[in-house]
């Protein structure tokens, strides 16, 4: 039997958490379009007849912009102590795309190393060395380039390969679409393979380390990345009031935190038809996670600045590590220039 640790790390929305539910066979982990899903570690722990696997997600990590993104990489970074094995994710670029303000950029003289011109290398790559620079010297690390469904030409895959084993020495290097279970399988038998020989450090039903209330949030979460757009998923923040659990029905009161009124505005939606389409939604998935039937009502609050406020991070479950360091490891992103509102009247 083998048994270890296995830490998913690598750049926002390359499908780490898509991997973990493949692996699970459970729509455990939230998953969206929008980078930055992800805003705390998760263990999902997955059972096989040859090797129990303690995978732990993380969030994508970025350049932060806020007190929660640094929180966020840190979070990331410390799961990466524990880890016997890292598996660093990466994903071919959609056509045409460029890394946003969210993946990590790297210094540009280190970018173009003596081994390969910049433009052999995506600007995904670019950002990924800064990152795969952060892993432990020690640790035993496999890559896994996600979504070569993508990929029409799958002979450009052999220069992006060797591109990466330049970087760092993987013990393996995968491409693999978490679209396809074989693919999945695939990933996992490497993973295996890579583990130490040891005893299960969990029993058999041991699914995750996180409560129910965790997950009632990031659901409730999950349909507010699905349903709106621009800078709100990443304004929105879940908060449970109150749990009761009735003969027939849960009745679960939530509160969905904003930065600005322009946000709940858009949030609430006329008539309150967003919130009611995020609260069915929600509910659904709520149902099916505690097997019984569940009242979901939604309240919206303006918190200002609540992505940097200590305090009300923590009240939110985004605590700080151990380790303070780890919170500044990333450089931060510029701030954004907000063009100054120049009076009508020509007041400044
Ligand atoms: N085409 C394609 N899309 C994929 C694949 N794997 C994941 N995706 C999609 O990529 C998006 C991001 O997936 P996530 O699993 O949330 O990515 P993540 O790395 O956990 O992102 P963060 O939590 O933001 O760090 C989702 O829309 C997934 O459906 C794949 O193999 N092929
Ligand atoms: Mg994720």
């Amino acid at each position: 039997m083998r048994f270890g640790t296995v830490t998913l790390v690598g750049r926002p929305n390359v499908g780490k958490s898509t991997l973990l539910n493949a692996a699970l066979g459970e729509n455990l982990a939230i998953v969206s379009s929008v980078p930055q899903t992800t805003r705390d570690t998760l263990l999902g722990v997955v059972q096989r007849p040859a090797a129990q696997i303690a995978f732990i997600d993380t969030p994508g990590l970025h350049r932060p912009r806020s007190e929660l993104g640094r929180r966020m990489n840190a979070a990331a970074l410390d799961a990466l102590r524990s880890a016997e094995l890292v598996v660093f994710m990466t994903d071919v670029a959609a056509p045409g795309a460029r890394p946003g303000p969210g993946a990590a950029a790297a210094n540009t003289a280190e970018a173009t190393g003596p081994d390969a011109t910049r433009a052999e290398r995506s600007p995904y790559q670019t950002a990924d060395r800064a990152l795969i620079a952060l892993l432990p010297k020690a640790v035993h690390a496999l890559l896994v380039i996600n979504k070569v469904d993508r990929l029409k030409d799958k002979s450009k895959l052999l220069g992006t390969i060797d591109g990466y084993s330049s970087l760092y020495p993987f013990e393996a290097i995968v491409p693999a679409s978490m679209r396809s279970p074989d693919d999945v399988e695939r990933v996992l038998t490497v993973i295996e393979q890579a583990l130490p020989e040891g005893a299960p450090a969990y029993d058999a039903e041991t699914l995750t380390n996180r409560p129910v209330t965790f997950f009632i949030q990031e659901y409730i979460r999950e349909q507010v990345l699905r349903q709106t757009t621009l800078e709100v998923p990443h304004a929105v923040a879940v908060g449970i009031d109150r749990i009761e659990h009735g003969p027939k029905l849960t009745r679960i009161a939530a509160t969905l935190h904003v930065e600005k009124p322009g946000q709940r505005k858009i949030l609430v939606g006329h008539a309150g038809a967003v919130i009611r389409e995020i609260g069915t939604a929600a509910r659904h998935r709520i149902e099916a996670l505690i097997e019984r039937r569940a009242h979901l009502e939604l309240f919206v609050r303006v918190t200002p600045r609540w992505r940097n406020a200590p305090r009300q991070l923590a009240e939110l479950g985004y605590t700080p590590p151990d380790d303070p360091k780890l919170t500044r490891v990333l450089a931060d992103a510029p701030a954004r220039r907000t063009p100054k509102r120049t009076s009508r009247r020509g007041k400044t």
